[in-house]
């Protein structure tokens, strides 16, 4: 996609990232009737994550029916859990037909954005040049910063070598050895397509995930009409997948015993696939389920088991001009290694380009605090600014989109707010962001993320989870379902509407 106008010199509202969140803000504010927006995207097309996740055998975990916009059903999901082609074409799709794109500008990076306290904007330097506006929301993704292994050595491998998220599709697999580094969600899905190729595939195992059978199949013919065409069929098929999901909430945040059935499901899942006793025990976790992100493959494990396939658990010390080499002292030999290692989660490198009130980044402000918001989307000393995927928004058990639509619904009605009442900027009182996290931090002690027995990317260098949901999706839609003037610091004179630009101009 491609839109190479220049940007213009201020808007009312600018969005940062076109993946879903920033995608969903467009089409919301201009359903609002709050058409001055811009949305400026580094890439070169919508999709965010899955524009970037072209690695094969990316799909997506939570099933399409629900991951998906409520207000955009799509009758035409080929599977229940659908590939990342499918998923990018359905954002594509919608991204067209919501009248937006217009107002997206693609390889235009936001390279800084500083509050201007007399202007009460935002001033916005991108890679396509500097744009004010009065809101400005951040959709750039918790997910998207692919983060390398710091190994030594890694520098110096002589082979070909690439992170998940930027698979290099001109390196051809076929008759090669290769070496996947982790087992997380985008490892379980890379490595069975890469043992299908490869001559041998090393697996290196730091720590084994529970993994359980993937419930996918193919949508017919018939069932897809009906979706299409039976009144309310599909929204009560998404609602039910909703419940399903949110059944999993009180075995994580609640007790984490009653996701028994959950754990015996993954070992028998395990054992049904993986004959050798000692490879069993290798891959058999050693934590509670649930404490990191729970994986579905029905694939993974019969890789594992393939003749062509080792499993590395003995840690890694260094890599050298060809080949990984482990703690016991052997070297094994590579063409290519890719590296699953996952992503920037909790120092978000965006923070570094967002200067607030006081002068400091965001980054120098989490540093301090840890990632912490109010509601998981505004904060202190950053007025006007709504950041979509905030702090402790994260779920493990159901679909990001839901909490992105209920994340746009509190920023239009914050909006709505700003120009009903005429306020310039909103700010959340510190008061109100500490007492949020308080109650989240209390409720996150009895969560299995906290007392599961595992490290995981939930978790700061403190310890503490700010990454995640600790309670039901309906109850943080519920608390985000309006805008709560009390929490905040609202300043006038009002500028609620932005400039024209023929006022900008005089
Ligand atoms: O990354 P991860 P991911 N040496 O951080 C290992 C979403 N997602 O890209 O577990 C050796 O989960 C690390 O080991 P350990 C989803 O939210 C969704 O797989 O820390 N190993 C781990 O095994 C997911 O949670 C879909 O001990 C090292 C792995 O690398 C998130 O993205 C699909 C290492 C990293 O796993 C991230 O998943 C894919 C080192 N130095 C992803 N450093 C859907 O289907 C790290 N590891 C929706």
């Amino acid at each position: 996609m491609s839109n190479n106008q220049p940007l213009p010199a201020t808007v009312k509202h600018l969005i940062v990232g076109a993946g879903f969140a920033g995608l969903c803000a467009a089409i919301k504010l201009q359903e609002d009737g709050e058409t001055d927006f811009l949305v400026v995207e580094k890439g070169s097309d919508v999709g965010g994550t899955w524009r970037d996740n072209t690695y094969p055998g990316a799909a997506c975990d939570v099933p399409s029916q629900l991951y998906s916009y409520s207000f955009a059903p799509n009758p035409d999901w080929s599977m229940s859990f659908s590939p990342q082609p499918e998923i990018h074409a359905y954002m594509r799709k919608i991204a067209e037909r919501s009248g937006t794109l217009d107002r997206f500008r693609f390889d235009t990076a936001l390279e800084h954005a500083a509050w201007d306290a007399d202007a009460q904007r935002w001033v916005v330097d991108t890679s396509a040049g500097r744009v004010t506006a009065a809101t400005l929301v951040v959709g750039a993704g918790g997910l998207s910063e692919p983060r390398l292994p710091d190994i030594d050595g890694i520098e110096r491998f002589q082979g070909e070598l690439f992170h998940s998220a930027r698979w290099n599709h001109d390196v051809d697999l076929t008759g090669k050895r290769v070496a996947v580094i982790g087992t997380g969600a985008s490892a379980i899905q890379i490595v069975p397509e890469v043992q299908k190729v490869a001559a041998h595939l090393d697996v290196y195992q730091r720590t084994a995930p529970y993994v359980l059978p993937r419930n996918d199949r193919k949508y017919g013919t018939l069932e897809k009409a009906a979706l299409r065409r039976v009144p309310g069929l599909q929204k009560a098929y998404r609602t039910a997948i909703y419940w399903a999901r949110e059944g999993y909430v009180p075995g994580f945040t609640l007790q984490p015993k009653l996701a028994w059935p959950a754990k015996k499901m993954a070992l028998g899942n395990l054992a049904k696939a993986v004959e050798d006793p000692e490879l069993r025990r290798r891959l058999t976790p050693t934590f509670e389920i649930g404490c990191k992100r729970i994986l579905i493959s029905n694939t993974y494990y019969p890789a594992l088991a393939s003749s062509n396939v080792d499993v590395v658990t003995d840690r890694i010390v260094r890599v050298t001009e060809t080949g990984v080499v482990t703690q016991d002292g052997v070297e094994r030999p590579i063409d290519v290694l890719i590296v699953a290692t996952g992503f920037f989660t909790t120092e978000l490198p965006i923070t570094e380009h967002l200067t607030g009130r006081t002068g400091r980044t965001l980054a120098e402000t989490w540093q301090e605090t840890g990632m912490a918001a109010y509601k998981g989307t505004t904060i202190p000393e950053f007025p006007n600014l709504f950041m979509l995927v905030g702090p402790n928004t994260g779920l493990g058990h159901s679909s990001m989109v839901f909490v992105i639509e209920a994340q746009v619904q509190y920023v239009r009605e914050a909006i709505r707010a700003m120009n009903t009442n005429r306020y310039a900027a909103v700010e959340p009182t510190p008061e109100a962001t500490q007492e949020w996290n308080a109650d989240l931090q209390r409720r996150m002690k009895r969560t299995v993320w906290s007392t599961g027995g595992c490290s995981s990317w939930y978790l700061d260098d403190h310890g503490r989870n700010t990454i995640l949901w600790p309670r039901t999706t309906f109850a943080f839609r519920g608390l985000l379902s309006s805008f709560d003037a009390a929490a905040y610091d609202v300043q006038a004179p009002v500028i609620a509407d932005s400039p024209t630009r023929e006022e900008v101009a005089r």
